[in-house]
């Protein structure tokens, strides 16, 4: 049995630290104010956290532009103020990982101004140059790769006149990892420094991007320009030239032995671009040696198209339930792997908006149950995102553009306007999709409280607070018993109660054909010569009452939690009312 492993069994929560507690009253939140609220966490049940970056950085991408690794940009404190978060959070016997981005550093890092000063710098192959390409007697990029954030993923730099390659924006230039020398200066630099600190491990960005294809050839559509909206189509990215590219696993395997592997620390992999059971298993089987798990998106991806990123779309149920069975095999014990179970992130839009219901309180607080429920009773290690306890949503539809602060949003606005010069349908609808399914949504100030500023600042927040602050807040949310915070919590206690079927058990989908509950059960895998023990949930996705049936060779016994707080019949077996989760202990 794997029970037991710290960062298997532990509840992790994600901080996003310009949005989360702000303890100097300049608007941006910072490392004083988190760890003002590490009380808070550890009393909601958090056993690690995670913060996005916080190094230094010209904040072109929220700190996924690094500039120096081995420092602490000042909106956030010190070097000082982190070595006291780490010492904190030992204190209080919780564990601290931050974001590990090393696909790309900022163009202001030191190694990336001495690569573009010369072509003979000793650095000029830290990062991936190439001359021009001439058409018809026009310069042009050296390939028709996309950056993510939209345009031609190359810049042109006029100093030697050459091209380097940029995924992200061109202020996030991509590393070489081809070159040795540069790999061992992020693992110095990037891994050991902190690690040398007492700090436990990290989120990795975009872990499988690092080794592009020899030649970096063209992606397979040339003319992307004639595309509507083509900048968004992320099939034209040519990712299947960088992503889990010929390399990819040598790097990881060098970046654990030589750095990972000797301290007691976890890594958690954003992996995009990945489809297949394999393909994900080489990254996180355990007797690999890579990482200790990863993010796979197949659950919160089915809110965005896969082309056109903004683009109005519904979910299936049916195919969320696909989705999840997928992510929740991982962890079958054959595979010697782990897995993760979450629903948001900092560059996802909130999910009670997107996936669950806001139209009404009451029917915002019971969908933000339901999937609080689906997440806490999945297998694989837990991840909670700043505000997801109390059931956060979406900003407001009818704020205006100018509130928006994200670049991947701001750039998508930009480039609609350009390419649809005076036609406000074409904006209108880039809107639309902005307000249902931006990064901005996860990127609001925190609501501590009913106060000025949602409790999150003294002065004026750099990003405006959601307007419903005063109704959805954590102070409120800790006096009312039926609060979305303390469900929650309740079901973080519970998980840890009965871990081999919570966070171990075996994930059983019994109705992958309905198109409103998702029922399914959760069976500790390790214990054949007992009897059978686990649970199983129940959960509405939608407004009217649904029945379900009850799987053949499954006994229910108590209903151990149910979102059903001011309806009939709670928990009633083979029943659900309007968005109720309902979980029974089974055997
Ligand atoms: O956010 C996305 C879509 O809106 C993703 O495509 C995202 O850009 C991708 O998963 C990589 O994300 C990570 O690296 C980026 C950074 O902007 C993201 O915040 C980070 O999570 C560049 O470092
Ligand atoms: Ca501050």
């Amino acid at each position: 049995s794997t029970q037991g492993v710290w960062w298997k069994d532990g509840t992790f929560y994600q901080i996003w630290p310009a949005s989360y507690k702000d303890a100097n009253g300049d608007g941006i939140g910072d490392i004083k104010g988190i760890i003002s609220t590490l009380d808070y966490l550890k009393d909601l049940g958090v056993d690690v956290i995670w913060v996005s970056p916080m190094f230094k950085s010209p904040q072109k991408d929220m700190g996924y532009d690094i500039s120096d690794y081995e420092d602490i940009d000042p909106q956030y404190g010190t070097l000082k103020d982190a070595e006291l978060l780490i010492e904190e959070c030992h204190k209080r016997g919780m564990r601290l990982l931050f974001d590990l981005v090393i696909n790309h550093t900022s163009d202001q890092h030191a190694w990336f101004q001495e690569s573009r000063s010369s072509k003979d710098n000793p650095k000029r192959d830290w990062y991936i140059w190439r001359p021009a390409r001439i058409v018809d007697g026009k310069r042009e990029p050296p390939n028709n790769w996309r950056s993510y954030f939209g345009g031609s993923a190359w810049e042109w730099d006029e100093t030697t006149e050459e091209y380097y390659l940029h995924l992200f924006v061109a202020g996030q230039p991509d590393l070489n990892w081809e070159n040795p020398t540069t790999r061992n200066a992020v693992y110095d630099s990037a891994v050991t420094f902190w690690l040398e600190k007492g700090l436990d491990g990290f989120r990795i960005d975009t872990v499988n991007l690092y080794s592009k294809e020899e030649d970096l050839p063209d992606a397979q559509v040339r003319d992307y320009t004639q595309e509507f909206q083509a900048s968004e189509k992320r099939s034209l990215l040519g990712y299947d030239h960088w992503a889990n590219g010929p390399r990819m696993h040598e790097y990881l395997q060098e970046l654990n032995a030589k750095t990972l592997s000797k301290y007691d620390c976890c890594t958690v992999g954003e992996l995009p671009h990945t489809d297949t059971v394999e393909q994900t298993l080489e990254y996180i089987a355990a007797d690999r040696k890579e990482l200790s798990m990863v993010f796979r998106f197949d659950v919160t991806a089915l809110s965005m198209d896969q082309h056109l990123r903004y683009k109005d779309i519904s979910i299936k149920l049916t195919d969320m339930k696909k989705a999840l069975a997928d992510v929740q095999a991982l962890a079958r014990p054959s595979f010697n792997a782990w897995t993760t179970t979450f629903m948001e992130n900092h560059d996802l839009a909130r999910s009670v908006s997107v996936f669950g219901c806001d139209e009404t309180t009451e029917l915002r607080e019971r969908s933000a149950k339901v999937l609080a429920t689906m997440v806490a009773t999945g297998s694989g290690t837990i991840y909670i995102y700043q505000g997801q306890e109390i059931g956060m949503t979406n900003a407001p539809t009818d704020w205006d553009p100018t509130e928006y602060r994200d670049v991947e949003t701001l750039n998508y606005i930009q480039r609609v306007k350009e390419q649809n010069p005076n036609n406000k349908e074409a904006l209108k609808q880039a809107l639309t999709g902005v307000s249902r399914i931006a990064r901005d949504h996860a990127r609001t100030p925190v609501q501590w409280n009913d106060s000025a500023n949602a409790g999150f600042s003294t002065e004026k927040p750099w990003m405006r607070v959601n307007d419903n602050y005063k109704e959805i807040n954590i102070a409120r949310q800790q006096n009312e018993p039926d609060s979305v915070l303390n469900y929650w919590k309740k079901l973080l206690q519970l998980r840890k109660a009965d871990k081999a079927s919570w966070i171990h058990g075996a994930f059983e989908l019994f109705n992958p054909n309905d198109e409103h509950t998702i029922v399914y059960g959760k069976i500790d895998p390790n214990n054949p010569n007992q009897e059978k023990h686990g649970i199983l949930v129940a959960l509405n996705f939608s407004k009217d009452k649904q029945i379900w049936q009850i799987p053949t060779g499954w006994d229910l016994g108590e209903v151990l939690v149910s979102s059903n707080t001011t309806g009939t019949t709670p928990g009633k077996i083979g029943e659900l009312q309007s968005w109720e989760a309902v979980v029974y202990t089974a055997k």
